[in-house]
């Protein structure tokens, strides 16, 4: 029997890029670079418990070189692929302090943010992780050369494209250049991604509610409030929402994009790191909230800001986040701002 004949992901990002006669095909270049890495990490996560990459391995392999923690392997595959792909100028990723500059001679117009392996806790333990990104363009198009850390300082708002790739039962793709949300499935016996979810809307109203409930003791009153109203029963209404935490955001928030929920990371009194929460701005929060914002969602920090809104003041900012479809987000909201 023939295979279905599917739209493959460059197929998707070319005739996109048809539609705007203007478009330079450097954009195309990159995802379609940050795609062979992100195949690159998921075969490496597929082959992580025979390939002995989990935890601190001490081997080396093949080629002599010692076989690092999956983390860094995902975060060297995408820095070295990118380094060179010559279509961006600077990026900063969760596991580098400093920006990371670009190989000379390869300088482009865009910048990359990306966290290579989210979901740490979950690594050796089989469970589902995932790779963000977060692309912006350089301050100014005009200018060449590296990029700066002010390149890399801006508002969610003016990102051209955000995606994650999320390693679960399958491997899936999901992007947004601003034209909608549009997720692909890996098929690892060719290789390729396949676009399987088109224009993908998060439902109006949560199911699922996914906080770690955990951290109740450091919560404020008013979001104590919010999670004893979800869990309070009122049929007509929906409730109670049910409660499903992975621990892992890119799972935690494409499951709540197809399915229909609200995840919050809000600020605690745990520590004093956590008074702003724990997900970082760049490549955590501000990435998610340009995809949910393309999927007619919403996300706040809980004080009153738009995630989208804020101004980074530097690479690891952490920020509360409050994410899903509108209604609950502003529902959380009413309830945060004491107006519920
Ligand atoms: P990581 O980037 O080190 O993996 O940390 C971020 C992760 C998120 O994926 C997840 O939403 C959150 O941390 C879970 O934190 P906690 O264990 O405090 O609930
Ligand atoms: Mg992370």
């Amino acid at each position: 029997m023939n295979r279905p004949l599917g739209i493959t992901v460059s197929r998707h990002i070319l005739d996109s890029q048809r539609m705007h006669p203007e478009a330079t095909g450097e954009l195309s270049g990159l995802l379609s670079e940050l795609i062979v890495a992100a195949k690159t990490i998921s075969a490496e996560v597929n082959m992580a418990g025979l390939a002995d990459v989990l935890g601190q391995s001490g081997r080396t392999n093949i080629q002599g070189e010692s076989v690092q923690k999956l983390d860094d392997l995902a975060n060297n595959t995408i820095k070295r692929r990118m380094a060179r792909c010559g279509y961006i100028c600077v990026m900063t990723s969760e596991e580098e302090e400093d920006i990371i500059p670009v190989a000379e001679g390869y300088e482009g117009k865009y910048t990359l943010a990306f966290d290579p392996l989210d979901g740490s806790s979950n690594i050796d333990v089989n469970v589902s992780i995932g790779t963000i990104f977060s692309i912006h363009r350089r301050r100014s198009s005009l200018t060449t050369g590296q990029g700066t850390q002010g390149d890399l300082l801006q508002k969610g708002a003016t990102q051209v494209a955000a995606g994650y790739i999320i390693y679960g039962s399958s491997t899936m793709l999901v992007f947004s250049t601003g034209e909608g949300v549009h997720g692909f499935t890996l098929d690892p016996s060719v290789g390729e991604f396949f676009l399987s979810h088109p224009d993908i809307k998060i439902p109006p109203r949560a199911k699922y509610y996914s906080i770690n409930e955990g951290n109740t003791p450091y919560w404020d009153d008013n979001l104590r409030r919010y999670i004893d109203y979800v869990k309070a029963e009122d049929k007509a209404d929906g409730r109670p929402l049910s409660a499903r935490y992975i621990g892992t955001l890119v799972a935690d928030f494409h499951r709540n994009l197809i399915s229909g929920g609200i995840f919050l990371y809000p600020k605690d009194n745990k520590d004093a790191k956590k008074l702003s929460g724990k997900l970082r701005l760049l490549y955590e929060a501000s990435p998610f909230a340009f995809i949910i914002s393309q999927a007619g969602g919403r996300a706040i920090t809980g004080d009153g800001r738009n995630i989208l809104d804020i101004e980074p003041e530097s690479l690891h900012q952490r920020v509360p986040l409050i994410i899903g479809s509108k209604y609950d987000v502003d529902l959380v909201e009413d309830f945060l701002l004491g107006r519920r």
